[in-house]
């Protein structure tokens, strides 16, 4: 039995951009309940609870120990009554009842299944779940009609299911350099999102392209994305084209969270072993491909080239050479890339709250665009990350330490 006295208190600032979360987590039992608990919420369209329950485990890791007592939770902010019974329910039984029982629910687990399809939210798996469709083997029986993501998402589904290594985007990002090099010399690229946290894998990797004189990154996108199709890194994509410009509302106030910039959603094709290419030696490397080669060289007969496709075939089937990664490229220009680099950097939920920030607390509207000063009635012009933080009136925190 521990005393009250012997239990120490935490004292946490409320928004998640006040604190400095890593990666390393104290109480991810409860953490990950109650991110279980948000991700069931979101994907029931429930947008309230699904933030009270992401702000609530952002707290919770960002404690600097492990909570054993409810005691210790006293006075601190974020933590609302459904909260509460859950950390209570884990502290004292291991377990969540609700978390556990939604785990096992029919709908929890479709909706999972569902959504795990690149191109299909909340929205489509609702309405297939509906049409009485709870797993993959259903959605393909069904006939239902796929969009040209969903077919992509569907034919790649284990692959995109699977966790990107760093040493995957590492790769990936050499290939968008090049591409980027290929098309417009100087221009630069800037890997974002959870890798420039310091996560070790994520679902897919984020890069944020510009180039040193404005107005050079216009029509950048479309050349960059021709150049990795034409040497075949492109399984699928999107490119949306920008609309910050011609937009009517303007960037004080963004009709979403989504920003405008010129981006392209897509899925590359990457050759696998690519990533630890460079840490090999190269006579290593010559005597393989070599031995791979010699066999496919001597082919006589028609008959004989037949044979050696379809074992290569079969060969590339049972250990697959390439494999399916969702990437996310971005274009911004010069003057606006400080503030896209923060916007693209996340965690989601630490933008959402430097946005709360800005505007509950600076009377200012932050977007991956611009900082507008509503006080002031004027644009805050920013070259650095750190400069935005001093204009929010708010201590730099590093990306690594945004993992909220
Ligand atoms: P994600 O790639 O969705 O998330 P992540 O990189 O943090 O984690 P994961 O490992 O799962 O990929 O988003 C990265 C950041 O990009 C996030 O902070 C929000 C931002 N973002 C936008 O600003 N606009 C958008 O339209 C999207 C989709 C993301
Ligand atoms: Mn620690
Ligand atoms: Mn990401
Ligand atoms: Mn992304």
């Amino acid at each position: 039995q521990i005393s009250e006295a012997e239990v120490a208190l935490f004292s946490v600032p409320s928004y998640a951009c006040q604190r400095r979360t890593t990666r390393d987590n104290h109480n991810s039992n409860l953490t990950d309940a109650l991110s279980l608990l948000a991700e069931n919420a979101e994907l029931n369209n429930e947008d309230g609870r699904g933030v009270a329950f992401r702000r609530a485990a952002a707290l919770m890791k960002a404690l600097p120990t492990q909570v054993i007592s409810m005691s210790q939770l006293r006075g601190l902010p974020c933590l609302g009554e459904h909260s509460l019974r859950v950390i209570k329910d884990v502290l004292e039984n291991g377990v969540s009842s609700e978390v556990e029982s939604t785990k096992q629910s029919k709908r929890y687990k479709a909706l999972k299944i569902l959504t795990g399809i690149f191109g299909v939210g909340a929205k489509t798996a609702d309405r297939w779940i509906r049409e009485g469709i709870y797993n993959l083997e259903q959605l393909r029986d069904s006939g239902q009609t796929l969009n040209r993501a969903q077919k992509s998402g569907l034919e790649h589904y284990d692959d995109l299911n699977e966790p990107v290594t760093k040493a995957e985007a590492d790769a990936i990002g050499e290939i968008v350099q090049k591409a980027v090099d290929s098309v417009l010399t100087g221009s630069q690229v800037a890997l974002t999102g959870g890798f420039r946290r310091g996560k070790l894998t994520g679902h897919d990797v984020d890069f944020l392209i510009t180039h040193p004189e404005e107005g050079k990154e216009v029509g950048l996108m479309p050349k960059v994305v021709a150049w990795l199709e034409s040497q075949g890194f492109l399984l699928y994509q999107k490119t949306t084209r920008n609309s910050y410009l011609e937009s009517k509302d303007g960037p004080a106030r963004p009709a979403s969270n989504m920003d405008r910039f010129e981006r392209c959603f897509s899925i590359f094709k990457l050759t696998k072993g690519k990533e630890q290419e460079s840490t090999q030696p190269e006579e290593q490397n010559d005597l393989k491909t070599k031995d791979v080669l010699r066999p496919h060289m001597q082919v006589d007969t028609d008959q004989q080239l037949c044979e050696l496709s379809k074992n290569y075939q079969m060969e590339a089937a049972s250990h697959k050479i390439w494999r399916a990664v969702r990437v996310d490229l971005v274009v911004s220009p010069i003057s606006q890339f400080a503030f896209a680099v923060l916007g693209w950097t996340g965690s989601k939920l630490f933008e959402r709250e430097l946005r709360r920030w800005a505007g509950h607390e600076k009377n200012m509207s932050l977007s991956s665009h611009a900082l507008f000063d509503n006080t002031q009635n004027k644009y805050l012009r920013a070259t650095s990350e750190e400069e935005i933080f001093a204009y929010l009136g708010l201590e730099y925190i590093p990306p690594s330490e945004r993992n909220a």
